[in-house]
């Protein structure tokens, strides 16, 4: 990738996309081209082949999903299954078809089996059932990286796709019906703590565990295959350590300051119990995740109390 190749960011005003702007800038990649919804509907066959025929990038980032925790997962189904195959396919399809050089997908760790052997190693793809709180999630997005291969491999498109695991850090959702469980728990203890209130509510029995990467370290990885990987196998991102929601919780007390007690509200559900990537392969291509949870907290929540009146996160 050279500094003045045209980069398209699929999802720029996203949590992934956003970061990955930043990364690209960090590295000195300014000729980039960011679409709002409102300008290129991704859903949108023909507005998406009309932006591609007109700009021609030369590299994408497919950064652009549905997305959301596990209730939203399991309650909007169609939506999370049909959003998600249109956009990818949309995306891939264009890309391919007015010449860009090289595309990175990005999935999810939901994609393995649900009883999968921890750390998860990326061969175990298709060996087993999924989680099905969001099974339709997953099935999109596998056959979004089936689809990079199937490119790859009939046209001979340069399409990778990597594997992140949870991701946290500026820029996320912070709605408590739709958000995941870091940026749900930081709102939800900075609540607590200015109502002064006696417990805090934890969906779950806080016994699930979790891998959590900062999105700047993710953008870094993307940045870093589309420079250096050119194979049709994914590629977990990841930091290789998982906690468990209740030392979670632990760490969010101390960046918000939260004394009070915690409820577990079990009617809610845990999930998968555990989705630790094994991050072997990406860190035998020599990239390693360098922020420390505990950091990554404290700058996210900084992030929220700046950003807590003017984001779009429905308060
Ligand atoms: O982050 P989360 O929604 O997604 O939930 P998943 C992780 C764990 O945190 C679950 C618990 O065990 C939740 O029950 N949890 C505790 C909470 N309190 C809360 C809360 O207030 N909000 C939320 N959201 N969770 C998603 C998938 O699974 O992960 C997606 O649904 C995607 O497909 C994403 O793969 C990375 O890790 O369970």
């Amino acid at each position: 990738m050279d500094k003045a190749d045209k980069i398209f960011v699929a999802g720029h005003a996203g949590l992934v996309g956003s970061a990955i702007v930043r990364g690209l800038r960090d590295g000195d990649y300014d000729n980039l081209i960011l679409r709002t919804r409102s300008e290129v509907d991704l859903c949108n066959q023909a507005q998406v082949d009309a932006f591609f025929r007109q700009e021609r990038p030369d590299y994408v980032f497919l950064a652009a999903a549905k997305v959301g925790g596990i209730l939203a997962n399991s309650s909007y189904p169609a939506e999370f299954l049909r959003d998600n195959l249109a956009i990818q396919t949309n995306v891939i399809d264009s890309a391919y078809r007015h010449g860009a050089k090289k595309l990175a997908f990005l999935g999810s760790s939901c994609i393995y089996p649900k009883m999968a052997s921890q750390p998860i190693k990326e061969e175990y793809l298709l060996t087993g059932p999924l989680e099905p709180t969001n099974e339709w999630y997953a099935i999109a997005k596998i056959a979004g990286i089936k689809m990079a291969q199937a490119y790859r491999k009939q046209y001979g498109f340069n399409a990778i796709s990597l594997m992140p695991t949870n991701l946290y850090g500026p820029g996320d959702n912070f709605d408590l019906q739709s958000s995941h469980v870091l940026p749900a728990l930081l709102r939800k203890a900075h609540e607590a703590k200015l109502n002064s209130d006696p417990e805090v509510p934890v969906w779950g029995t806080g016994l699930p565990r979790r891998e959590f990467l900062h999105v700047d370290d993710l953008a870094d990885a993307a940045v870093f295959l589309m420079e250096h990987y050119d194979q049709p196998e994914i590629v977990n991102v990841g930091t290789g350590v998982d906690v468990t929601i209740r030392e979670l919780v632990g760490m969010i007390q101390q960046a918000t300051g939260y004394q009070g007690r915690v409820a577990f509200d079990e009617s809610k559900p845990d999930g998968t119990l555990r989705k630790l990537l094994d991050v072997s392969k990406l860190t035998g291509l020599g990239w390693k995740a360098r922020t420390p949870l505990q950091e990554g907290i404290a700058s996210t929540y900084r992030w929220y109390l700046e950003n807590i009146k003017s984001c779009t996160c429905h308060h």
